[in-house]
């Protein structure tokens, strides 16, 4: 039996799962089950990203040791897989020590072959993304998550790289897909390459590297490794081993925003180390809601649980690979995904399979009647054919959405043909032509939807399930063969079940609240999970300073005089602060997320007097206020009373 290999990313563990994540392992599973369901030993791997410096600070907010933190917050996505039904083989956390194995392993042969060497950078670093970040992009940053940092580091030779990068695309067209993608990262590498740092000596949480303790691997060198550690590398990839029989996996599942280091770095190190390189990275595109990429900054996350509490796993998988065009970006609404529900699955298909299971048991005796040759089949034969060929060749291509389409037109074409045959009025007549083709008529829709039924088995498994046991089919509909699926399968005599509908139907305004109720509970929990509501005994671990060193900060009350929004900028404001000086400060704040302008003026604040002036966005900003970024993510201004002198000291 050939293998199939599949990842999603791994999650980080600074954010408690949300749709998004639950897109990609969903669609991860269904092409799992659609491979199993074309004879191959598929494989699902997914995990957790539990390094860095993010998650240090996330687990001190929560007041615990990163360990206990990462164990809690990688458990919750676990639990999450499972109880959306998803199918995963293999789930890798980056602190599962087996992890380290393979890290060490891939990095001790880049470092044989060359690859690697120590030198020393400074730039601007980006704390959310842990990365350096060129002068351009630092400007375009939120202020407060931008800061230079010079360090020694272990750098791999990613400049080497580029044109054995470049043939590997042309040479291999399909590596990075879809084109819009692979043109977008082919521009970037013959654009040049820098080196790459992947190390960090200022980081504890991390795997230490085998020849240099004092440093720690940094992010992408070691999340990517997890693909080959969930398998074994490392530990056990001798003969016989998972590793050995998966590797090179057939599909990286990402996000659009993390193509880059799936296409460009991934395979330079694979290149570096000799090991054979993945057969293709997938970048699909991103869930939006409210008007943009879901974030926990922007406070714009939907989670899947409290959907799939209403509508049921198949409810949301459905919708998310119905609605959304994969590859592209797709608005997400609990409206249009109830409507969805109530329009394809209610109404549906689900109608159509109780109809089916009423009329046989009332017409024929609750058992699959024969066929008679010369009756009229509505032409459902040759269509269902030419929809299993059609809907396995999308699928094939991740094209879920039209394989659904046509699905769903032998689904509606097989609706048509029982109301052109009127199976009611055919049985009330007395006639052998009538009963010939009222049984015709029953056979062929039965027929239509079991094939519907196996076709849509790796889509709504639990639906396909019921159905398939409806028509009184045995074991499991997911062990059946999509390319051995033919016309006439269903064995005439065989008892159908009666059975409750397979998709109630659902008000659609009663469902969205009850979703957005239980948001609103899982927000809560989220919170609990993150630690946000735990006691804040909170250890810090920053050095020690004299009182002097303090003292060198000049911390000021000043009111704010004027405020303005900067242009292009979503956070930054400009603000002019009055600190008792002869002329007011222009200060540029990232705050205008949780403060508008008119909020600025007359309020009294903390102010960094003495900092260095620094450019942003054009601009010179002449200090930076003090403020605390709460458990909503959200800057919250140090703030004084009216009566607070201006330019009066702080310490
Ligand atoms: O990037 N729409 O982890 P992450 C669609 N740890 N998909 C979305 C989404 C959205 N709005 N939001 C998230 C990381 N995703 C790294 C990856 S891999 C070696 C390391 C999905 O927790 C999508 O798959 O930020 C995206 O790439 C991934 O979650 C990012 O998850």
């Amino acid at each position: 039996m050939p293998n199939f290999y599949i990842s999603t990313p791994i999650y980080y563990v600074n954010a408690a799962p949300h749709i998004g994540h639950a897109y990609t392992t969903i669609v991860a599973d269904t092409i799992k089950r659609i491979r199993r369901m074309l004879g191959d030993d598929a494989y699902l791997t997914t995990g957790s990203d539990e390094h860095g410096q993010k998650v240090e600070r996330s687990a001190a907010a929560a007041g615990l040791e990163p360990q206990q933190f990462t164990d809690r917050v990688s458990e919750a996505f676990r639990a999450e897989w499972d109880e959306l039904g998803l199918e995963c083989d293999f789930f890798r956390r980056t602190s599962d020590p087996r992890h380290a194995l393979a890290v060490r392993k891939i990095f001790e042969r880049c470092l044989a072959n060359g690859a690697v060497y120590k030198g020393t950078y400074t730039g601007k670093y980006h704390l959310g993304d842990e990365a350096f970040v060129t002068d351009e992009e630092a400007a375009s940053a939120d202020l407060e998550m931008i800061t230079t940092v010079t360090e020694e580091n272990y750098f791999f030779r990613l400049s080497a790289f580029q044109e054995k990068l470049l043939e590997l695309y042309e040479s291999q067209p399909e590596f990075v897909q879809p084109d819009a993608r692979r043109n977008e990262v082919m521009a970037f590498v013959r654009a040049g390459l820098n080196d790459l740092s992947i190390s960090r000596s200022t980081l504890r949480w991390g795997i230490p590297l085998p020849n240099d303790p004092e440093h720690v691997f940094y992010v992408w060198f070691d999340a990517l490794t997890t693909y080959m550690s969930a398998i074994g590398y490392g530990e056990h990839d001798g003969p016989g081993s998972d590793y050995e029989r998966l590797w090179p996996i057939d599909v990286h599942l990402v996000g659009k925003e993390i193509v880059r280091f799936h296409a460009v770095y991934w395979p330079a190190f694979l290149m570096a180390a000799g090991l054979p390189l993945p057969k293709q990275v997938w970048a699909h595109g991103w869930l939006i809601f409210q008007g943009g990429k879901m974030s926990k900054t922007k406070g714009n996350i939907v989670r899947a649980l409290p959907i799939k509490r209403v509508v049921g796993v198949d409810g949301l998988r459905y919708y998310l690979l119905r609605e959304i065009v994969f590859g592209q970006d797709g608005n997400f609404s609990h409206e249009a995904l109830t409507v969805r529900y109530n329009a394809d699955l209610a109404n549906g298909i689900g109608n159509l399979a109780s109809r089916t299971s009423s009329m046989l048991a009332r017409y024929c005796g609750g058992k699959v009647p024969e066929a008679v040759r010369g009756t009229d089949s509505g032409g459902l034969p040759p269509l269902a054919t030419l929809c299993i060929g059609e809907a396995i060749e999308l699928y094939r291509k991740f094209a879920f959405s039209k394989a659904l389409e046509k699905i769903w037109s032998l689904l509606a074409r097989t609706d048509k043909y029982i109301v052109e045959h009127k199976p009611w009025e055919l049985a009330r007549a007395d006639d052998s032509d009538s009963r010939f083709q009222l049984e015709a008529t029953l056979y062929n829709t039965a027929e239509a939807l079991r094939i519907a039924c196996v076709l849509l088995a790796p889509v709504i498994p639990a639906g396909a399930q019921r159905i398939w046991e409806l028509l009184g089919q045995p074991g499991a509909v997911a062990e059946q063969r999509l390319d051995r699926l033919q016309w006439g399968g269903l064995a005439p005599g065989t008892a159908v079940g009666a059975q409750a509908a397979v998709y109630p139907r659902l008000d659609v305004a009663k469902s969205v609240e009850s979703m957005e109720d239980l948001e609103a509970e899982a927000l809560e929990e989220q919170a609990r999970l993150m630690g946000a509501s735990a006691p804040q005994a909170l250890e810090i671990d920053t050095p020690e300073i004299e009182i002097g060193d303090f003292a060198k900060v000049d911390l000021r009350v000043g009111v704010v005089r004027a405020a303005d929004r900067v242009k292009k900028s979503r956070k930054l404001l400009q603000l002019s602060v009055d600190i008792g000086e002869a002329e007011p400060r222009t200060i540029l704040s990232g705050i205008g997320e949780k403060y508008g302008p008119d909020e600025m003026v007359g309020r009294r604040i903390a102010v960094v007097a003495n900092l260095k002036p620094r450019k942003m966005m054009g601009q010179l900003s002449q200090g930076m206020l003090i403020a605390a970024t709460l458990e909503d993510g959200e800057p919250h201004l140090a703030d004084f009373p009216a009566e607070a002198p201006i330019g009066a000291r702080l310490g």
